[in-house]
């Protein structure tokens, strides 16, 4: 069995070790979605990662939900972005961008025209965003129409193709918290009627329809796809995450994908239960190629996981914040600083790129 630190292929890629870094949002781009000056040095810092997966990036403007997150949808927010790319690349790193709709969790405030945003049903999440003015429930969404999941799927093949021209290794398709993709897939947010709505088939079916706009761009072997199977962030339930995910899994492994990446935890920062990690355990056994898993790992339980065959890399979010060298100082043993939770969302360099490497 393979360690944290031994190489592993994706794609046609080598990739050095298998400690990833785990999508952050950090709420530090531009009003337009641009991202801040301080992100190439950040994400280069952070480039002894096997793989880093960006912070997840909207596809469209309606695709956005909180204050100053990146979007890979303008042409100067692929140029802010292909500067970041070739920083991660002089460090010698490998960096996929994650694709991110958010669906019904916004506010109108963050929307063209201040919107309504959207979503499978009308149904309004109980949670909250970042807005302009602090933290604010989320709007009451839309149901998508059958035009406007066509123009969305648009949307993601436009940002995939956007990905390429920035350069960037590869995608992440966020599929997880909670988030526009999510909420088709699980029973407690989609009330549809049509074909992307009630059975399994139904609800998978806008993740399949995304995946095979993104292949119109990249080849398989440079994609992921992220999922929160047992999550409940976001307001998120589903009647049976069993049957729901090992379907969707089933459905994935015909694509020849790089990796799927499993969120295990139900809530961010939180631990895994039991359940959370049998029903992970399960679906590993399902997937054909590279297995991620991700949620409140350390050095010790991420060896574990590889040395049991539970996955084949191990994503890493809160220790890769503030430990920019994390692979060497897991594989040193070595202590790690602690994260600062209250410089996580928006601010400038402290808490972002001011955390020491060893020296
Ligand atoms: C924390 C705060 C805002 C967004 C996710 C993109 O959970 C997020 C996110 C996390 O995937």
């Amino acid at each position: 069995m393979a360690t944290l630190f031994e190489p592993v292929r994706l794609g046609s890629l080598v990739l050095a070790n298998r400690v990833f870094m785990a999508p952050l949002t950090r709420n530090r781009a531009h009003a337009d979605g641009v991202p801040g000056e301080l992100a190439a040095t950040y994400y280069a810092q952070r480039a002894s990662a096997g793989l880093i997966v960006t912070e997840a990036t909207q596809i469209s403007p309606m695709g956005k939900g909180y204050i100053d997150t990146p979007g890979i949808h303008s042409p100067e927010q692929v140029r802010a972005w292909s500067r970041i790319v070739e920083s991660v690349h002089k460090s010698g790193g490998r960096i996929f961008l994650q694709l991110w709709h958010v669906g019904r969790i916004s506010h109108s405030s963050l929307l063209p025209n201040n919107a309504q945003p959207v979503a499978p049903s009308a149904i309004r999440a109980n949670s909250q965003t970042l807005i302009a003015t602090g933290l604010a429930p989320v709007s009451e969404p839309v149901a998508l129409t059958a035009s406007g999941i066509n123009e969305t799927l648009d949307d993601y093949r436009r940002a995939a193709s956007n990905a390429k021209e920035a350069g960037f290794d590869g995608v992440e398709i966020h599929a997880a918290n909670g988030y526009l993709i999510d909420q088709f897939l699980k029973t407690g947010s989609n009330r549809r009627t049509d074909e992307y709505g009630g059975v399994t088939t139904n609800r998978v079916r806008l993740l399949m329809e995304t995946v095979e706009r993104v292949l119109e761009v990249w080849d398989s072997g440079h994609v992921g796809v992220r999922i929160s199977p047992t999550g409940s962030f976001n307001d998120m339930a589903d009647n049976n995450p069993v049957e729901t995910f090992s379907v969707a899994v089933e459905r994935l492994n015909g694509y020849g994908l790089g990796y799927l990446h499993v969120v295990e935890t139900a809530q961010n920062s939180k631990g895994s239960s039991e359940a959370d990690l049998a029903t992970s355990a399960h679906l590993r056994t399902l997937w054909k190629s590279l297995y991620v898993v991700n949620g409140g790992y350390d050095g010790l339980r991420g060896e574990s996981a590889l040395s049991t065959g539970h996955a084949d890399a191990v994503a890493y979010g809160r220790a890769f914040l503030a430990n920019p060298d994390l692979p060497r100082r897991l594989q040193l043993g070595a202590a790690l600083n602690e994260p600062d939770p209250t410089t996580f969302y928006g601010g400038d360099a402290a808490g972002y790129t001011n955390y020491p490497a060893l020296t």
